[in-house]
């Protein structure tokens, strides 16, 4: 068994509701949610002019691998009406992986931890929800101090939902 942390995000069509199911496929399919951060509206990163996003962090438990996991989130990305068109184009649903247990695995198709974590507000502040004191195991820091040191200057705020 191992714990797992993948960020969702979406920002094409109802955002809300693409996280929702990511959520249930993941159940259905990868393993059983142990907690999940808030959900936060985000400023699109790396490219301007993009809605904002919804990011949220799932931690879970799983028995499968990351070659398998990550197959089973390119089959869900698609069955959610993911579209690949350019890099870092709006999609309706991403589903990355940030953390396998404190494996690291560099891989052409598959590199754990991801590799943007330590750039990104929209990752390490929902992140920092659920685990501030874990460790990178490449950088040595912890998700706290990662979240101190990045200043992208997007906009990350928490949303709270009425339903
Ligand atoms: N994902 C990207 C590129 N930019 N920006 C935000 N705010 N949220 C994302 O999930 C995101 C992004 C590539 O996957
Ligand atoms: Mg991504
Ligand atoms: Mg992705």
């Amino acid at each position: 068994m191992q714990t797992v942390y993948f960020l969702l995000g979406s920002n094409l069509g109802d955002k809300k509701t693409y996280l929702k199911e990511a959520l249930l496929q993941l159940e259905k399919n990868v393993g059983r949610t142990i907690r999940t951060s808030s959900i936060y509206e985000t400023q699109s990163w790396g490219v301007t002019g993009q809605p904002d996003y919804l990011n949220q962090v799932v931690e879970m438990e799983t028995l499968f691998l990351p070659d398998k996991i990550l197959e089973k989130t390119q089959k869900i990305e698609n069955f959610l009406h993911r579209e690949r068109t350019k890099k870092w184009g709006s999609r309706t649903i991403d589903i990355d992986v940030l953390f396998f247990g404190k494996e690291i695995i560099d891989l052409p198709q598959l590199k754990i931890p991801h590799p943007q974590i330590q750039h990104r507000l929209f990752t390490l502040v929902p992140l920092n929800e659920l685990i501030p004191d874990f460790v990178h195991p490449i950088l040595n820091k912890t998700i706290q101090e990662l979240r101190q040191e990045v200043g992208d200057g997007l906009l990350v705020k928490k949303i709270a939902f009425t339903n």
